[in-house]
């Protein structure tokens, strides 16, 4: 990939990170994440489509509810909100390209700032996104999705779309139409709807049923508008069940299909499951992975984990080794996403302060992934683990079994059968011999 500066060159020192195989000592070199490799019939590259998460990167500068900054930006320092973006951009896109990642993924806030007045917001964005155009055509780093923000500005306290006052709402909806066309612009694969706001904090002083129709109604509006002006991707939906709400709408994977399918949306939107969102809903990542793929709804994953003894989305950058087989093993099974990738929604520790710990970061991420890929190929290809899982089912092939999947028994029926076959004998479910097969592909 060709690497895209600007005029200043704000990672100096650090070139394009390649792969150099499992035996190099070269931290920064990949050590798995071989893009050309064919794996499932596809490049590496194309399998994985890893994106960049503009605002972890680029935008969240370490600071924490107790304390200041401590990532300091050198593309931070002009005064005129434009041109700031603009180094902001170009420092991007040099990151990008020198860690060759193929995509990014970007909230509207994250590319300029935003101040009250709509009309102006519109301009700024306009502005970004041309520029933006021109890098992407120079590198052939590409959009995988394109979101507004709409959570941070003090005007979204009470939800955007959910909120109770129309007039919050209309300017939740105008920074989603210039996001959107924004997108749109950009050849964005698919557009973001994660609603850290749509919920609430109490009953005493929410009509939760109006809120959800609300949401509904504007996703209808949307789909609209953007099928409308030719966008032809995907809209995700991320589930999350709170923080900063104390209860959000879009709550997992299963009530968001649910929520999908009541209001007639499942035919536009698919799912953008983050594992750190999965824990905080009290399951694995891997049962929302099989949720979504179970109903055709596996679009995307943002990709980071969380702290085994903190109990809130500390994004840290994924190195479960064990987590992502699992994982991987449910999206090759599922055929691979549906229109998205694995977006790196991650941030470096607040103390991780060296201009290098941004490319660390990254190549762990993409290294682990790439692993893990690796791994449950093999294991799909060289083990009886699928076969393991189906001969579980074998009673509902043939005989009463299948019958009663058929829908040709009734109750009684199934209660002669109990009756006339004795005591079950006991089956093992062998989850420690499946564990022990998953660890022998990965060491
Ligand atoms: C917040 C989160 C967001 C979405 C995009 O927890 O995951 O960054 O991914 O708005
Ligand atoms: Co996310």
């Amino acid at each position: 990939m060709a690497i895209v500066k600007g005029e200043k060159e704000y990672f100096e020192g650090i070139g394009e990170i390649r792969y150099e195989g499992k035996d190099t000592d070269n931290p920064l070199a990949f050590r798995y994440y071989d893009e050309n490799r064919i794996v499932q019939g596809k490049t590496m590259k194309e399998y994985l489509k890893f994106a960049c998460a503009y605002w972890h990167s680029f935008n969240g500068n370490g600071s924490d509810p107790f304390g200041e900054p401590t990532h300091i930006f050198p593309w931070d320092v002009k005064s005129d909100p434009v041109e700031r973006a603009k180094d902001k951009m170009d420092a991007a896109f040099e990151f990008i390209t020198k860690m060759n990642l193929p995509y990014y993924c970007f909230h509207d806030v994250d590319m300029v700032d935003y101040g009250p007045d709509v009309a102006e917001n519109e301009r700024r964005l306009r502005v970004l996104t041309d520029y933006a155009l021109k890098k992407q055509e120079e590198s052939g780093v590409k959009l995988l999705w394109g979101t507004a923000n709409l959570f941070s500005n003090r005007r979204y306290m009470n939800g955007a779309i959910t909120n109770p006052d129309f007039h919050v709402l209309s300017h939740g909806a105008a920074q989603v139409k210039a996001a959107l066309d924004a997108t749109i612009a950009l050849g964005g694969e698919n557009y973001v709807f994660w609603g850290g706001r749509e919920g609430y904090m109490t009953l005493l002083n929410t009509d939760m049923k109006r809120e959800k129709e609300h949401f509904a109604r504007f996703l209808h509006t949307v789909r609209d508008y953007a099928r409308k002006n030719g966008f032809k991707g995907t809209f995700f939906i991320e589930p999350k069940p709170c923080e900063p709400s104390k209860h959000q709408y879009d709550y997992d994977a299963e009530t968001v299909i649910g929520f999908l399918r009541q209001y007639d949306l499942l035919g536009d939107f698919k799912l953008n499951l983050e594992v750190n969102h999965a824990t905080l809903a009290g399951h694995t990542f891997q049962h929302e992975l099989q949720v979504a793929a179970d109903t055709g709804m596996l679009g995307s994953i943002d990709a980071n984990r969380g702290d085994y003894q903190n109990g809130w989305d500390t994004d840290q950058f994924p190195n479960n080794i064990n987590e992502l087989v699992e994982s991987m093993l449910i999206i090759l099974e599922a055929g691979g996403f549906q229109g998205g990738g694995i977006n790196f929604d991650a941030k470096i520790r607040r103390n991780s302060t060296d201009r290098e710990d941004l490319f660390y970061a990254h190549i762990g991420g993409m290294d682990i992934f790439a692993k893990s890929l690796l791994v449950a190929e093999e294991i799909l290809q060289k083990s009886d683990y699928a076969k393991l899982r189906k001969d579980r089912y074998a009673s509902f092939d043939s005989g009463q079994g299948k019958a009663f999947e058929e829908g040709r028994l009734s109750l009684e029926d199934l209660r002669d059968y109990a009756a006339s076959n004795g005591e079950p004998r006991l089956v093992s479910g062998r989850q420690e011999y499946l564990e022990n097969l998953v660890n022998r592909y990965i060491f």
